[in-house]
C-alpha cells in the first residue's frame, strides 16, 4: 500500500543544497507558500544524501530493505493498487489553442488548468517534506542537455530520480545564476494518491509540468515520459532535433566495424531486451552495446543523425525477465536497484512470473498478501518494474557519455503484432520510411491503464507521448529527412508474429540478432532483398539462419505478406489518417495511395 511519509528530519549538513539562480528559487518559493510543506530538502544527489534517505524511506515503510546477500543493496516498494500504471486518459497538454495539442492529446486550457492544479496543491504538502531535485538529461558535456528541476513530497520519486537522471549539484552547476536561462519546471504531489484527483498535465510553452494523485514512475518521474518526450518532442521542433521513444544499440562485426541503432517499439514491447541483446553462439565475435532503452535525443550534424540517451538508468517491465531472456538485464538488476510491485519471498527475495527457476511456496505477492504456486493471481503486477543505474549493464556501450552523441545508421519500428507484419522489411526510403512509422500499430500492454491486446496504431511509438499536434509531429519527421545527406535506413520489425494455431513464429530474444545483422548487411550495401509493395524484404537464403531450430515453413510465413491481411491494413492506415482530421501531410496521404497502387500492380 502507497504510504504518504510524513515530514523527515533533515540531519544537518543534508538537503541544503540551495541553487543560486533567482529565478528557481522564486518558483521554489512559491509552491511552497501554495503547498505549505513541513520543510525544505534541497537534494544534491551525493550518496551520503542517498544513504539517508534509504534509511528514512524504511523507517517510513515507503521501501522494504531486501536480502542483502540475494539483492545486494536494493529495496523494494509497493504503490497503492490503484496506481499501477500510467493514465493516458488524465494526461492533457496544455497548449493555448486545441489545434497545438493536435487530435491524438487530451487538451485541457491552461488558465484554467493552473487553477484548478493550483487549488489541489493548496495544503497538500502539509507535514511532509518538499524535496527540490535538479538533474539533468543527457550527458554532462552535451550540448543537447537539458536541465529541470523536480519537486515533489515523495521520496521514493527522489531516490528513483537519483538512479534513472544525472541528479544534484552538475544541474546546479549547468544552469548557472542567469534567470533566463532554459530549465524545465515541474511539480509533483502525491496528493491523497485518489485516481479522481490524478491529473499529469504539460504546458509546453512555459516548459512545465505539474503531476498530481500518482506515484506510479511512469507519471510521476518527470525527467522520463514528461519531459524527455512530451515536452521534448515540443522542444525538438522549435529547435529543429528529435526526442523520440526509441532505443539506441551499438552493434559491431568481429572485424570491428560498428554501426548504431535507433529503434521505436511502444511501451512493454522488448525495448531493454533488444537494446541489451546477447547474439547468439553462431555470431562468435558480434557484440552489441547500449547507448539507450527508452528514450533518444538526436541531431543532425553534417548531414547525419547523432543520437544520444538523455537518461541514467533504467525503469524496466520485470515480469518475463530471466537469465534465458535477458541475461544483461538480470545482471543489471541484481544489485543497487529498487523494484516495485514485485513479490517478496520469505528470505525478502524478489519473486515475479518469468524469473528463473521454480516460484517460491510462498512469497507476499505485490500487494503484500500472501501468495501460493496455487493462488489465482499473479505475485508480480505485469507492470511490475525494476528502476536500475545504466552503470550496472554489463553491455554498456563506451559511447555512452559521449556528448556529440552516436550516429545513426538505422531506425527500426516494430510493434506487437500477431499478423500482418511481416519479421522484417525495409522501408524504399526516407518518405516512406516516415509513413512506416506514422502508421504503426501495436496490441496494447500493462504499460498503460486500459485494455490489454488491442491493436492500436501508436505512430513512431509515440501517441502517448507526442507533446504537440501529431500532423506537425509528421511535417517535423518530412523536414528532417530534407535536412539529411546520409540518412539512417528504415526498417520494421515484428517479433510477435503467430501462426495459425496461436503459437509464436520467431523465438525472439537474442536470436533477434539474425535480424540486426540484415539491418546491418542492407546499412553496408550487402544484405539481398526482393522487391514488395511494402518495402524490401528479405528472402531466407538473405537472413542468416545458422542453428536455428525453426521450421522453414515458419520462416517462409514470417518473412511473407498476405495480400489480404494487408487489404485490411491499409483499410486500417486509412481510417486512422481520416481519422485525425485533416492534419496528415499530403506527402503521407501520397505515400498511402502510392503503396495501395503497388499492391495492385
Ligand atoms: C515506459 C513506458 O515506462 O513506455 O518506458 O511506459
Ligand atoms: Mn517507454
Amino acid at each position: 500500500m502507497q504510504k504518504i511519509a510524513p515530514a523527515i528530519s533533515v540531519l544537518a549538513g543534508l538537503g541544503e543544497n540551495k541553487p543560486q539562480n533567482q529565478a528557481v528559487l522564486d518558483w521554489v518559493h512559491e509552491v511552497e507558500l501554495l503547498a505549505k510543506p513541513e520543510n525544505i530538502f534541497w537534494c544534491d544527489g551525493s550518496e551520503g544524501e542517498n544513504e539517508f534517505l534509504l534509511d528514512q524511506a524504511c523507517r517510513q515503510n515507503v521501501l522494504i530493505k531486501l536480502n542483502e546477500k540475494k539483492v545486494p543493496r536494493s529495496y523494494l516498494h509497493r504503490s497503492n493498487p490503484n496506481d499501477v500504471a500510467r493514465v493516458e486518459q488524465f494526461t492533457f497538454i496544455c497548449t493555448p489553442t486545441k489545434e497545438e495539442a493536435g487530435p491524438t492529446n487530451n487538451w485541457s486550457e491552461p488558465g484554467e488548468t493552473y487553477s484548478r492544479l493550483r487549488d489541489l496543491l493548496k495544503g497538500a504538502m502539509s507535514g511532509r517534506t518538499m524535496f527540490v531535485i535538479p538533474y539533468i538529461m543527457g550527458p554532462p558535456d552535451s550540448p543537447i542537455t537539458k536541465v529541470g528541476f523536480e519537486i515533489t513530497d515523495s521520496i521514493y520519486v527522489v531516490l528513483s530520480m537519483r538512479i534513472m537522471t544525472r541528479m544534484g549539484t552538475v544541474a546546479i552547476n549547468r544552469l548557472g545564476r542567469d534567470p533566463k536561462a532554459e530549465w524545465n519546471r515541474g511539480v509533483h504531489s502525491l496528493l491523497d494518491v485518489d485516481p479522481a484527483r490524478r491529473f499529469i498535465c504539460h504546458f509546453p510553452q512555459d516548459n512545465t509540468i505539474i503531476s498530481v494523485g500518482s506515484g506510479y514512475g511512469g507519471n510521476v518521474l518527470l525527467s522520463k515520459k514528461c519531459l524527455a518526450l512530451r515536452i521534448g518532442s515540443y522542444l525538438a521542433r522549435k529547435q529543429g532535433w528529435m526526442a523520440e521513444h526509441m532505443l539506441i544499440l551499438g552493434v559491431e562485426s568481429p572485424a570491428g566495424r560498428k554501426h548504431y541503432v535507433a529503434a521505436a517499439f511502444p511501451s512493454a514491447c522488448g525495448k531493454t531486451n533488444f537494446a541489451m541483446l546477447i547474439p547468439p553462439r553462431h555470431f562468435k565475435g558480434w557484440k552489441v552495446a547500449t547507448v539507450g532503452d527508452d528514450i533518444a535525443w538526436m541531431q543532425i550534424r553534417d548531414g547525419r543523425i547523432y543520437a544520444v540517451n538523455p537518461e541514467n538508468g533504467y525503469f524496466g517491465v520485470v515480469p518475463g525477465t530471466s537469465y534465458k531472456s535477458n541475461p544483461n538485464a538480470m545482471k543489471s538488476i541484481a544489485h543497487d536497484s529498487l523494484y516495485t510491485n514485485v513479490a517478496l519471498t520469505d528470505d525478502d527475495d524478489v519473486w515475479w512470473e518469468g524469473k528463473n527457476g521454480a516460484p517460491p511456496e510462498h512469497a507476499f505477492d505485490w500487494r503484500g498478501r500472501d501468495w501460493t504456486p496455487d493462488s489465482k493471481e499473479k505475485a508480480a503486477h505485469p507492470n511490475s518494474r525494476f528502476t536500475t543505474p545504466m552503470r550496472n549493464n554489463p553491455a554498456l556501450d563506451s559511447d555512452v557519455e559521449k556528448g556529440e552523441g552516436v550516429p545513426i545508421s538505422a531506425i527500426i519500428f516494430g510493434g506487437r503484432r500477431s499478423d500482418t507484419m511481416p519479421l522484417v522489411f525495409q522501408a524504399f526510403d526516407w518518405e516512406p520510411g516516415v509513413y512506416l512509422g506514422a502508421t504503426m500499430a501495436s496490441e496494447t500492454t500493462a504499460a498503460a491503464t486500459g485494455a490489454v491486446g488491442q491493436v492500436r496504431r501508436d505512430p513512431m511509438a509515440m501517441l502517448p507521448f507526442c507533446g504537440y499536434n501529431i500532423g506537425d509531429y509528421f511535417r517535423h519527421w518530412l523536414d528532417i529527412g530534407k535536412r539529411l545527406t546520409n540518412p539512417p535506413l528504415i526498417f520494421n520489425v515484428n517479433w510477435f508474429r503467430k501462426g495459425a494455431h496461436g503459437q509464436f513464429l520467431w523465438p525472439g530474444f537474442g536470436d533477434n540478432m539474425r535480424v540486426l545483422k540484415w539491418v546491418i548487411d542492407r546499412c553496408e550495401d550487402s544484405g539481398g532483398a526482393v522487391k514488395s509493395p511494402i518495402g524490401w524484404l528479405p528472402t531466407p537464403n538473405d537472413v542468416d539462419l545458422e542453428e536455428l531450430a525453426v521450421e522453414h515453413k515458419c520462416i517462409v510465413e514470417l518473412l511473407g505478406i498476405d495480400h489480404k491481411e494487408w487489404q485490411r491494413e491499409l483499410t486500417e492506415h486509412k481510417k486512422f489518417f481520416d481519422s485525425l482530421g485533416g492534419v496528415v501531410p499530403e506527402e503521407l496521404l501520397r505515400q498511402r495511395e502510392n503503396l495501395e497502387a503497388r499492391f495492385k500492380h
